[in-house]
């Protein structure tokens, strides 16, 4: 496994081979004991990264999915029209009153004479626009890099238009694409926004005896909808979801859940600390991609409201989901048995994704993620010993304490500590590495040269990431599996969605269509354009 790291690492000059080194990392660690990774740091210049930029992770991932929300971006017509909707995060327009602004991409559409003059008045014009037209509960506004640089007032504009209208929820996003080293970035300054304007505003929330909200689920292929459909079928009443198939006014009154079930570990841990603190609502970790995963977590959350009327009714919808999901996986497994794969993904898929390709007897030789930090990969026991460079510290951190009206501890201290010397953990998530075989290359922010050498190196049977791999890997002749949009397929999470996984997996990694396939250079070598040195 050592010489794979040489050979990623051979073609950089010494510098550049030095930073990847320390980003790169074969999983050899000594019994419990996680070897240590660089993560969350900028992108070597003249590296191309998968990752994308602060602008596409505040507007793009975390808002994007809010259908009642007028989400206007502030900046030239590119980065509205390459936020929308392209990440399939899907939404219920059929909800009774649903308004639904999804389908719409809303920009200022600057031009030349903006960035030169200023964009504010057009930015006011655009958002009385908005309210004339839909007369929305919110509007939203977003920062792109040249409203930075030019230094539009964008919150100003937003608390002048708030008080002008009375009744409309007018807030900005200062995400200017270049802020942070990765869409990480947008993730905090989206959901600071979402906590500072929105949540704690609407102190009613919907009824029900086992209320919990889930952070960090984005809907995509309609994940979220299978993973509703299972929390309804338990009888556990979801208040909000962070944010897919979300509305204003589940953010509005989340705060009066009784626990935080957090899914995607990177992009929203913090809000689940602030809601912890502000509010008293404890949280634990959960994965929903994995029927086994889905199982684990469904109890998980049985075991904290710890009434016995869930916990059987818990273990009855397992019982009952459960033989489809192993008449396909018992179909398929002779097929699958044995084979590799390759996931590079965000922020929290690439870990995830991960049980499912286990449940199919397949290994997971290498992964990583393009943004996540040191404690998705090493677990939250590293946080206090995470590094503030000039560029973390440019993202807010907010300062939360007990609300005086709101906060009420849902658990005493001594129910808490039976319930985690029962074995539930709260706040509690030990990262990718750990789940990893001895002997995986584990790599961070991996870049397209590396990833077409470790492919070549490696030969998995399948490779999965996002549209920018997608191509040049399937030129290599391996199946490739965009676990991003999930190209057109999905929902994976739950039991329904381990069904369509492990049938999408079988075809894909059982065809031999893409090793068939020659690229023209391939056959026809005057077509490589070899550059020849003189
Ligand atoms: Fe979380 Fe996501 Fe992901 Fe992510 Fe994303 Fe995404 Fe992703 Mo694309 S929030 S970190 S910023 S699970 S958009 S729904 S698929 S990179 S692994
Ligand atoms: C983003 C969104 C993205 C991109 C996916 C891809 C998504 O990072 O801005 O590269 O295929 O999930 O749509 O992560």
């Amino acid at each position: 496994a050592a010489e794979i790291k040489e050979e990623l690492l051979k073609k950089y000059p010494p510098k550049v081979a030095r930073k990847r080194a320390k980003q790169i990392m074969i999983n050899e660690a000594l019994e419990n004991e996680t070897p240590e990774i660089t993560a969350n740091v900028r992108t070597i210049p003249g590296i191309i990264t998968m990752r994308g930029c602060t602008y596409a992770g505040c507007k793009g991932v975390i808002m994007g999915p809010t259908r009642d929300i007028v989400n206007i971006t502030h900046g030239p017509i590119g980065c509205g029209f390459y936020s929308w909707l392209t990440r399939r995060n899907q939404t219920d327009a059929y909800a009774p009153d649903a308004a639904n602004y999804m389908t719409y991409c809303f920009s200022t559409d600057m031009q030349d004479k903006d960035i030169i003059f200023g964009g504010e008045k057009k930015l006011e014009a655009a958002i009385q626009e908005a309210y004339d037209l839909f007369h929305p509960k919110g509007i939203c506004v977003f920062a792109t890099c040249p409203v930075g640089l030019i230094g539009d007032d964008i919150h100003a504009v937003a608390a002048k238009m708030k008080a002008k209208f009375g009744d409309c929820n007018v807030f900005a996003f200062s995400c200017e694409g270049y802020k942070g080293v990765s869409q990480s970035a947008g993730h905090h300054i989206a959901n600071n926004q979402v906590f500072k304007h929105l949540v704690g505003l609407d102190d009613q929330g919907k009824p029900g005896k086992y209320r919990i909200n889930l952070l960090g689920e984005y809907n995509i292929g309609g994940d979220g909808f299978e993973i509703d459909r299972i929390l309804n079928k338990c009888g556990v009443t979801n208040i909000a979801t962070f944010s897919g198939n979300s509305t204003y006014d589940q953010f509005a009154s989340s705060h009066t859940a009784d626990l935080n079930a957090v899914m995607c570990h990177r992009s929203i841990n913090y809000v689940a600390d602030m809601l912890e603190t502000k509010y008293g609502i404890p949280w634990v970790k959960v994965n929903f991609i994995g029927a086994n995963a889905a199982a684990k977590s469904l109890r998980k959350i049985a075991s904290y409201f710890g009434d016995q009327e869930l916990i059987d009714r818990v273990e009855e919808v397992i019982a009952e989901e459960m033989p489809a999901v192993r008449a396909v996986a018992e179909e398929v497994r002779p097929r699958t048995e044995g084979k590799t794969a390759m996931l590079f993904v965000g922020g929290s898929r690439a870990h995830h994704y991960q049980e499912l390709f286990k449940e199919l007897g397949m290994k997971t030789i290498s992964a990583g993620y393009e943004f996540a930090h040191r404690d998705d990969y090493e677990g939250r026991q590293v946080i206090p010993e995470l590094k503030v460079d000039a560029d973390s510290r440019n993202i807010e951190e907010l300062e939360v304490s007990p609300d005086e009206r709101l906060f009420r501890p849902r658990k005493s201290q001594e129910e808490l500590r039976a319930l985690e010397s029962s074995g539930l953990k709260f706040k509690d998530y030990d990262g990718l590495i750990p789940d990893m075989e001895r002997g995986a290359v584990v790599i961070d922010d991996l870049n397209q040269y590396e990833a077409e050498k470790l492919v070549e190196l490696l030969k998995p049977d399948i490779f999965c990431a996002g549209i920018k791999e997608k191509f040049s890997i399937q030129k290599l002749g391996v199946p490739m599996k965009q676990l991003h949009s999930y190209d057109s397929g999905g929902p994976y999470a739950g039991f329904r969605g381990a069904i369509n996984f492990y049938r999408e997996i079988d075809r894909l990694v059982n065809s031999r269509v893409w090793g068939y396939l020659k690229a023209p250079w391939q056959e026809n070598p005057e077509l490589s354009a070899t550059y020849v040195w003189e």
